[in-house]
């Protein structure tokens, strides 16, 4: 299927004083991520100026250079980037940060910024920014939203042009990392470490390799069994780990880009060390030992949780299980071994807590989790812009230390001096012509990239950065998508479950509301609500969840009058009289707020339909029809939330609104 290039779409520029700087180039160091770099600027300057650049001999004939210089305090991804006397360098400490540099300069041209006097110093803040593709080997892709796989079909895996559109779009915004293939790994995808794969695993390694990516693989922790002929894959057994030690030795071997592995284990019906008595960190250490010989990684995910509950158990609470079982291996794991964290205890809901174990571990290596895959959000069918939301997982304070304490700190490794951390966000790519389905997605997309590239950023300036870069620099453009992606968070909250609760969709596919859906089933994922309230009791009286947190944390969400309003149903069981800081009560605030997200979609729709000449076609319509969707569907949300609780609660609506 063809694809477009999405923020990478290159329009001829009208002729400004900037095209001059695009005369010709001098690049010192031989790389291939070098070599790459010169095409992506031969390319921009091709694509947007019609110039063909002149590859110069030496430095000072050249309008822009390239300088890999060991000593330019940069670090290896960092760049420096100068404009001086109509000419730019772009120097780094490694052939990365010459590539990020190249791209920084090439947004630089399209959000049309004068570049006399640039000087523009960059170091990534996190190691680690990657993906992690639910993509399985039959094409499909598990909470995939945007059409099918790219990267397999029937199972084989593809390379193909697309491969490279995929790499050179991630690493742009500054993305070094990506696992390829669905945590849940059954099938043919737990023979990615065989060599039957290996011609095309190598031939994608190697395009990933171009761009400075390193390729990685979901790991299924039985493959001794299924692939071995093992009868156990228990991490003690000696027999085990030499299996996997020569399984390694050869995989490394035959892909020599490849970074390590992520792993799913214990977590909804995949096998893991608790089939055998061992702990999580037997199980990740015994992998880490394998792979550690090659300077492999073993991402090992928190996602542990009793995924067979009795709704009647109020004391089993899926948001503890997570600190629960990783606590207390605190400090055990080594140091090849990242614990990847979802960002709130539950499971990528529309708001959550952070997870009390980000800043609960101090002396092992962690990463954020993110989602935008927009499993709980839209689909991406709706319109949710998420970057506000991970920047306030970012700048939560944890307190586990007296300084240098908020999530940014701990994945980036400041707080607890680590290098092996940083940011990881499930994808929301398929093979669809514009790769996110929702052509606004692709925000989400870019900024990812761009914010685990730097936690310093605004979810405005990257908002910003994305429209330019893919709508051009029109300011009513500019402005008008900037409210509706600001709005969109907001909205979707507002519209769907109230105040931190969660859930409230249909169970299996997670889309459209059934507030009812999960609330007798195993999951564990309950509102209680009755005839007098709603909410889940997590203080010292209910399940004990807020006491995970350090203070002043616990006592902030252990009570009913300091804890977040935003959080109040997570963690209190509240009765719908229960007057808000607003003033209003909990009912009226659940009427009101479900009115006005409807409405705000209204709002985002209009905004949107004012812009039509000004987008391209294609994308105009694309994003139209969802939008009378979401129109659509936020009304049935609110209508079915009303309903639902006005009919629990028998309280009217004090605006006397239709509700059924
Ligand atoms: C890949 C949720 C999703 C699953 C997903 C799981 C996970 O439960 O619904 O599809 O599995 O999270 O993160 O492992």
């Amino acid at each position: 299927m063809s694809y477009e290039n999405a923020w990478l779409a290159y329009q001829k520029k009208p002729p400004t004083a900037d095209a001059a700087y695009f005369s010709s180039l001098y690049v010192e160091g031989d790389h291939r991520v070098i070599a790459t770099a010169r095409e992506e600027l031969l390319r921009a300057a091709r694509e947007m100026f019609g110039k063909d650049m002149i590859l110069c001999e030496n430095r000072e004939e050249a309008t822009i250079s390239f300088i890999w210089d060991r000593m330019a305090k940069t670090g290896e991804e960092g760049y420096h980037v100068r404009e001086d006397n109509g000419k730019i360098t772009i120097t780094s400490e490694g052939p990365k940060g010459i590539l990020y540099g190249c791209f920084a300069c090439i947004r630089w041209v399209k959000m049309e910024k004068p570049f006399a006097g640039m000087d523009l110093l960059e170091k990534p803040s996190n190691p680690i920014r990657i993906l992690n593709h639910w993509d399985n080997m039959d094409g499909s892709i598990e909470r995939g939203y945007s059409g099918k796989s790219f990267f397999f079909r029937d199972e084989k895996v593809l390379v193909n042009e697309r491969t490279r559109a995929y790499a050179r779009m991630i690493a742009s915004v500054g993305i070094n990392a990506s696992v390829i293939n669905n945590v849940n790994v059954k099938g043919n995808a737990t023979r990615l470490i065989d060599p039957v794969y290996q011609e095309e695993l190598v031939q994608m390694a190697e395009i990933f390799a171009d761009y400075g990516i390193r390729l990685y693989f979901s790991l299924n922790f039985a493959a001794p069994m299924e692939l071995g002929g093992l009868s156990t894959a228990d991490p003690q057994d000696e027999q085990v780990q030499s299996w996997w030690q020569e399984k390694m030795k050869d995989v490394f071997r035959r892909i020599p880009n490849l970074g390590g592995f992520l792993v799913k284990a214990d977590s909804e019906g995949r096998p893991g060390p608790f089939t055998y008595g061992r702990t999580h960190a037997d199980g990740a250490n015994m992998l880490a030992r394998a792979v550690e010989p090659y300077g492999g990684i073993i991402i090992w995910r928190c996602f542990v949780y009793n995924c067979q509950q009795d709704w009647r158990d109020k004391k089993t609470d899926r948001a503890r299980s997570g600190y629960d079982n990783f606590m207390p291996l605190d400090g055990t794991f080594l140091d090849n071994v990242i614990l990847q964290i979802k960002n709130g205890p539950m499971d990528f809901q529309v708001r959550e807590p952070v997870s009390p174990l980000l800043g609960g571990l101090t002396k092992t290596n962690q990463m954020l989790e993110v989602q935008i895959a927009q499993e709980y959000t839209g689909q991406q069918r709706h319109v949710c812009y998420l970057i506000p939301m991970f920047r306030e997982v970012l700048e939560h304070r944890t307190y586990c230390s007296n300084e240098q304490d908020t999530v940014a700190d701990i994945i980036s490794g400041r707080t607890f001096h680590q290098t092996n951390c940083g940011m990881a966000a499930v994808a929301n790519t398929g093979d669809d012509e514009n790769w996110t389905g929702h052509d606004l997605a692709a925000a989400n997309l870019y900024g990812f990239g761009r914010l685990s590239f730097d936690t310093d950023l605004s979810s405005e300036a990257i908002a910003k950065e994305w429209i330019a870069c893919t709508f051009g620099t029109d300011p009513e453009v500019m402005e008008k998508i900037e409210a509706i992606l600001m709005m969109s968070w907001p909205a979707y909250e507002k519209y769907t479950s109230p105040l931190g609760i969660g859930w409230m969709v249909n169970p299996g596919f997670h889309y459209g509301p059934n507030v009812d859906g999960y609330e007798y089933d195993r999951w564990g994922t309950y509102h209680r609500a009755d005839h007098l309230g709603i909410g889940v009791d997590r203080t010292s009286h209910g399940t004990g969840y807020a006491q995970q947190y350090r203070e002043p944390l616990s006592s902030q969400y252990e009570s009913l009058e300091k804890c977040p309003e935003e959080l109040l149903l997570f963690f209190h069981h509240v009765s719908y009289t229960y007057r808000l800081k607003t003033g209003k009560t909990l009912i009226q605030h659940i009427y009101d707020t479900h009115f006005e997200g409807a409405e705000d979609v209204e709002k985002m729709a209009e905004l949107w339909d004012s812009l039509e000449g000004k987008i391209p076609e294609k994308s105009f319509e694309r994003v139209q029809n969802r939008f009378a969707h979401q129109m659509d569907h936020s009304k049935e949300w609110r209508d079915q939330i009303n309903s639902y609780f006005y009919r629990k609660s028998f309280l009217e609506d004090e605006k006397h609104r239709t509700i059924y």
